[in-house]
């Protein structure tokens, strides 16, 4: 079935041919990039910066680049299934439209829900609210933007009356103070980045950045304040007093365009000196004051702010805690001058827009506001229309759990990997009856527990739009052709609307019919001056087909009557009076702290080169390169007092559960507190579930986990045998676990995959179970060989191509990198050479985009006299792509100009 559905595809791109280059938006984060792609003759996509996008100029970071890897009909889901078995697109739609109407039928439409996600388009997330809040009438859909932008959206509604970014991305080559506080923008938007570093270059921006460890945005950083987790209300409140303290308010804007000063500062004043600051947060005195002095001024200063902030208990009122000082200052929505949330997901901005979000109706419009209802009631011709919120996730979960809710539908997120408390995420779902996947790949932790399962087209196979940080709309186009039978996801809502009853409501023909509907909704109770919403695509309402195909980014709001401008410039607000407002908020604790019990707070985040539970990134071996397993960063102190060496395994316990990762010993974590990535799951490894471990605190208003602050204990692993399996096909799961490894993990390598299994028993009774097994399964031929700590090696059969590789790990990790071993011309020779030393190991890459190893950097260095991290660049082109590795650069040069047995003297070249 799959080589059938590979040769058609593969038929229709030779009568393409190489396609001409196609303007679309990139798949990853929320800085929404402008890709150029085309199709080659041999079927690969070729990408490339779209120069005329605003959000990039011709930019790309590493993921960007790599998306061409990562379009491949390898391990895609093709086909539709109920329970296992394949069935057609209709049987599969009919029965979840009848599944869904029995259940409601019986137990009312708040026994039902969607889990979706902000990885839809547009107009999938409009079909998806329009089905639940409009038709089934329960507004039991929720997204995982819930776990990403929640705080922030209640934050901006709370101060401004309605959820909206004020600032553009120019503001940050603007500003001449840029403030990042829980944002690793380097690493997560990292083309708004390079944009911050190359104007800093120029004009000297002075940057802080506010996170309690040091990441590789402190590389271009004036300031790191490494605050306590959790303590940025002590930090911004501290500000806001000594700000009015200093008579460095701004009070005419404060008098005349906001309200709720007094309380706010009141509130404040808890923090009113530097020492009361500098206790809560852990911070000097010195550099609080130099923060706060640079904020005083500068007028033209840019707030960023993403998951340090909003993930917390507190995340709402943190947010707040920022808006207030910006709002003290009159900077709000100015050139250079702005609060500026950054979004995560691709569409975290366009789903907040249709109304994915539990808690909101749709484009922008509230539940409680009866005018709202019943417009949109009638705008939408629905038989029933939600009334109040319904569940946020973590609820809803929850009521799935208790049994009150009996079906729930996920869209392109995978819970079971990155909802808090993970392991009874997949308790949950493999005990609801009816739980329904539409997702691109087939196997994901998600995908498992899936009663019926949906192929949905992926990026560069559908076609919408998607809302950047900045609010501007950019189409995603479709390049490729759709392996097997996928479908676009806004067509498999609509048809199980349609076979559901609401047939008329949802006769989509494209996804520009869905489109100018959305738009006239943003018109609805939006034309009167004093209930004005900044949301309003009235601009579109009247857009052809044609004009949607050739859309050009642009920022909302998209009238009639005006061209896009920052929001709030003219001190206007969204809300009735048409003032901002002040919210009083305190410093509170995190939900757990650390105890004798549990004596480390663990951090959680991202990584440079994964993209969230790495399906897609996961696929590109290039990718693959940076982290390839999941680390646990750890202070030198706190491994020293657990007895820990740098990179062994260890095992991590939380309340919640246990889970084992592998350790990276770094002063870049603060004492007692880790830090580790989100991004392994089931499907490639047995370590490393971050989500495992963490309990579900929220925040009280904003339904957000506190992903951030986990207290959690380490204890080291004993391990005595390594196994690196170095294979061209991915293993079965079963043979993994007939193996009995303690832990394992899989990445993708050039041409295959590489294994590493570890294990508690002596080498030698590995080897005899190994050899067991082999015999069992009929596969014999064995070789076995000792050298460089490897104890042997063994073919399962040379037709198959494949190479096991057991190490002994108990003296030194082996460093050298198997995957030598599976390039493309791989035969067993290699191996014995392998074995021997012979066969040189690769070196590490440091940067992806260019592909330069460490040893062309040594090769600039050594060969070319080239002794700095500009010459070295030039000549060797890393750092010439998205420009992220250049602090690995300069990391590699200073050990080489360290390292005093080399007696380099740069002077003299
Ligand atoms: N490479 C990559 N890029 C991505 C993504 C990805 O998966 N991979 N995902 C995208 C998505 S969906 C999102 S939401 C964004 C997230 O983008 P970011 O929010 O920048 O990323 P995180 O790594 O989650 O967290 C940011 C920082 O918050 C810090 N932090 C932790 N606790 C606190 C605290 O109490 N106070 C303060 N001030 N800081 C704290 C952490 O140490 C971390 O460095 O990234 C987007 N971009
Ligand atoms: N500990 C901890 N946990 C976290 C976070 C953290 O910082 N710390 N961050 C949280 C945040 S901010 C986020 S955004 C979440 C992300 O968490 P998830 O949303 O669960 O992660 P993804 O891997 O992006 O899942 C997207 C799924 O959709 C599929 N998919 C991709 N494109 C499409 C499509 O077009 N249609 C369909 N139907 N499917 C598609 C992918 O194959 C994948 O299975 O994780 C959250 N969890
Ligand atoms: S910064 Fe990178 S991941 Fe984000 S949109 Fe741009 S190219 Fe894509
Ligand atoms: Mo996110």
């Amino acid at each position: 079935m799959q080589s059938q559905k590979k040769s058609e595809l593969e038929t229709t791109l030779s009568q393409n041919n190489t396609s001409t280059w196609k303007k679309t938006t990139c798949a990853y984060c929320g800085v929404g990039c402008g890709v150029e792609a085309r199709m080659t003759p041999q079927g690969k996509l070729e990408v490339r910066g779209d120069e005329a996008h605003p959000a990039n100029f011709g930019r790309l970071c590493s993921k960007g680049l790599a998306l061409g890897d990562t379009v491949t009909t390898n391990g895609r889901l093709l086909e539709p299934s109920i329970n296992g078995d394949a069935v057609s697109w209709d049987q599969a739609l009919t029965h979840v439209a009848t599944s869904f109407n029995d259940i409601i039928e019986q137990h009312g439409p708040d026994s039902v829900a969607f889990y979706v996600s902000g990885q839809l388009l547009t107009e999938d997330y409009y079909v998806a609210n329009k089905l639940m809040k409009g038709f089934i009438g329960s507004a039991n859909i929720d997204t995982n933007s819930r776990l990403c932008m929640a705080s922030t959206v209640v934050g901006h509604k709370r101060a401004f009356g309605e959820d909206c970014v004020p600032g553009n991305y120019e503001d940050l080559e603007l500003a001449d103070l840029v403030v990042l506080t829980g944002s690793n923008l380097a690493w997560c938007h990292p083309v708004l980045y390079q944009r911050l570093k190359t104007v800093k270059e120029k004009r000297g921006t002075k940057v802080v950045v506010i996170d309690p460890r040091e990441t590789n945005s402190c590389d271009i950083a004036d300031l790191h304040l490494p605050l306590f987790p959790g303590s940025d209300i002590a930090l911004f409140n501290g500000l806001l007093a000594y700000l009015s303290k200093l008579n460095q308010v701004n009070r005419d804007y404060i008098d005349l365009q906001t309200e709720g000063f007094d309380e706010a500062l009141q509130q404040a004043k808890r923090f009113s000196t530097i020492t009361a600051v500098a206790l809560a947060t852990g911070l000097k005195t010195s550099d609080i004051e130099t923060f706060y002095d640079w904020f005083r001024i500068t007028p033209r200063t840019v707030t960023v702010f993403s998951q340090g902030v909003n993930q917390s208990t507190s995340g709402s009122d943190k947010v707040n805690s920022i808006l207030n000082c910006h709002l003290a200052t009159g900077r709000i929505g100015k050139a250079g001058s702005t609060p500026f949330s950054v979004t995560g997901q691709p569409n975290a901005m366009g789903g907040r827009e249709v109304g994915g979000l539990a808690n909101t109706l749709a484009a922008h419009m509230e539940f409680g506001n009866a005018e709202h209802a019943s417009l949109i009631q009638t705008f939408w011709d629905s038989p029933t229309l939600a009334q109040q919120p319904g569940l946020k996730a973590i609820d809803m979960f929850d009521a799935i759990e208790s049994g009150q809710i009996k079906a729930v539908w996920i869209m392109a997120t995978n819970p079971a990997v990155s909802l808090p408390e993970s392991e009874r995420i997949n308790l949950i779902l493999a005990n609801c009856p009816m739980v329904v996947v539409s997702d691109c790949i087939a196997e994901t932790d998600t995908t498992k527990h899936a009663n019926v399962l949906l192929p949905a087209q992926g990026w560069s196979e559908k076609s919408g739009t998607v809302t950047n940080s900045e609010r501007r709309i950019s189409r995603q186009r479709r390049i490729m052709p759709s392996p097997g039978q996928a479908k676009p996801d806004w067509w498999i809502i609509s048809e199980v609307a349609k076979r559901m009853g609401f047939y008329s409501a949802f006769n989509y023909q494209t996804e520009h019919d869905i489109f100018i509907e959305y738009a006239k909704q943003t018109e609805l109770a939006n034309t009167e001056e004093h209930t004005r919403r900044q949301l309003n695509l009235s601009g579109f309402a009247g857009m052809s087909a044609q004009a949607y195909n050739d859309l050009m980014p642009t920022q909302w709001p998209v009238s009639r009557e005006k061209d896009a401008e920052r929001l709030y410039e003219d001190g206007q607000f969204s809300t009735p009076n048409r003032k901002a407002r002040f919210v009083a908020v305190d410093l509170q604790p995190t939900a757990s702290t650390v105890s004798e019990r549990y004596g480390l707070m663990l951090n959680t985040g991202r990584i440079r080169d994964q993209w969230h539970t790495m399906t897609r990134t996961g696929l590109s071996a290039a990718l693959n390169l940076h982290d390839p397993e999941p680390m646990l960063d750890m202070h030198p102190f706190d491994a020293s007092d657990r007895g820990i060496k740098d990179k062994q395994l260890v095992k991590v316990f939380s309340e919640c559960a246990s889970q084992i990762f592998r350790v990276n010993v770094t002063s870049k974590s603060a004492v007692g507190q880790c830090f580790a990535p989100i991004h392994w799951n089931r499907t490639n490894g047995s370590g490393g579930l971050v989500d495992a471990l963490i309990p579900a605190n929220t925040d009280p208003y904003s339904g957000q986990p506190e992903f951030k602050a986990t207290p959690i204990e380490v204890k080291s692993l004993a391990i005595q045998a390594t196994l690196d399996v170095a294979l061209t096909s991915a293993l079965r799961s079963d043979f993994i676990n007939d193996i009995e490894p303690q832990y394992w993990t899989k990445r993708k390598v050039d041409g295959g995959y590489l294994y590493r299994l570890e294990f508690a028993e002596k080498r030698e009774d590995v080897y005899e179970r190994f050899n067991r097994l082999l015999h069992e399964k009929k596969r014999t031929s064995i070789v076995s060989c000792k050298s460089h700590s490897i104890l042997g090696v063994i073919t399962l059969s040379e037709s198959s191509n494949m190479a096991y590789v057991i190490s002994d790990t108990q003296a030194e990790h082996i460093e050298t990198d198997v995957s030598v071993l599976l390039s493309s011309d791989f035969a067993l020779p290699d191996v014995h050479a392998f074995l021997n030393g012979t066969l040189k190991a690769p070196s590490p890459t440091i940067c992806t985009c260019k592909q330069v190893k460490q040893a062309d950097i040594e090769t600039a260095f050594f060969e070319k006299g080239a002794c700095s991290v500009e010459k070295i660049c030039e000549m060797t082109q890393a750092g010439k792509g998205c420009g992220n590795c250049i602090s690995e650069v300069g990391r590699c040069v200073n050990q080489l100009l360290n390292d005093t047995s080399l007696k380099i003297d740069c002077a003299s070249r």
